[in-house]
């Protein structure tokens, strides 16, 4: 049984692409420890679980929500990612993709309203978004189930990693990968790239959980150390704005290259 995490910006139709993944069984109930609530359904194909997770923008807990996700992430066990994206706010809505594949498992971007994308004289080229990803990009209107089918065939038993995502954050922050990488508990479960990189962004969640494990005082020097460094000999005030920047500049050209947007006539902000 494959487990699934569904996970996206707020509002880009995460509860209607569950509805058209999942048959009529769903479990509700909340979150441990917390009054958000928590979905899991069977997915239509039988071959496992969908969790439908909150709504993020970002992974670093600033809300109980993305507590949630950072909780998830570090101390659940799970298969792959579905990482639905609203296609006419795709800019703002990568800088959480990005951080979901660091996490290395197999993720499967379904590209949401492509209909109000379309409508804005925004297209989208899916097949070089995929390659420079490396992963699928599914279009699909969760709205109407367009597209749906799709992404329940690519949940096979075999789902995997075509290829491994890294964006290289400058030889300090990289140093400091590598340094805390070091530091890690060696059967540490859940992938050392991106637990340093969470840890210094600041993601209290993660912070909270590798303490857990036991590590003392050596990674918190590390993050205090960049932080200072990224100030003194960088235009960023501290390392999750200078983290953030990278991930901005790496979208943009990414956007360049797959994205195309015409002025259209009736474009308007309120055709949800
Ligand atoms: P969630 O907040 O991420 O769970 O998103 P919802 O599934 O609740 O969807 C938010 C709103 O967007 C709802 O009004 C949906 O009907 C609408 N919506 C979802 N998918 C699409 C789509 O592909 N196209 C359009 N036009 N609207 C959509
Ligand atoms: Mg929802
Ligand atoms: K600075």
């Amino acid at each position: 049984m494959l487990n699934i995490a569904l996970i996206g910006n707020p509002n880009t139709g995460k509860t209607s692409l569950f509805n058209n993944l999942t048959g009529t069984y769903q479990y509700v109930g909340n979150w441990s420890g917390v009054t958000v609530e928590k979905k899991v359904g069977i997915i239509k194909n039988k071959k496992g679980n969908l969790i439908d997770l909150p709504g993020v923008y970002s992974l670093s807990p600033l809300s109980k929500d993305e507590a949630v996700v950072s909780n998830f992430f570090v101390t659940e066990t799970f298969d792959g990612m579905i990482n639905i994206v609203d296609a006419s706010q795709i800019e703002r809505n990568l800088l959480l993709t990005l951080q979901l594949l660091e996490f290395e498992k197999p993720v499967i971007i379904g590209l949401n309203m492509t209909d109000v994308a379309k409508r804005r004289g925004i297209t989208i080229n899916e097949q070089l978004l995929s390659e420079k990803l490396g992963v699928p990009v599914v279009p699909v209107i969760a709205r109407s189930g367009k597209g749906t089918a799709t992404i329940n065939d690519l949940l096979t038993d075999d789902l995997k990693v075509d290829a491994s995502f890294t964006l290289k954050y400058g030889p300090i922050i990289e140093e400091s990968i590598n340094q805390i990488i070091h530091l890690l508990p060696a059967n540490l479960s859940i992938p050392k790239r991106w637990t340093a990189i969470q840890l210094l962004e600041g993601n209290a969640e993660v912070r909270k959980y590798i303490r857990s494990l036991g590590d003392g005082a050596g990674i918190d020097s590390i993050i205090q150390a960049t932080n200072e460094q990224i100030a003194d000999e960088t235009a960023a005030s501290n390392t999750s704005k200078w983290i953030y920047s990278v991930r901005k500049a790496f979208i943009e050209e990414l956007i360049q290259s797959s994205v195309v947007t015409e002025e259209s006539e009736n474009k308007s902000l309120t055709d949800k």
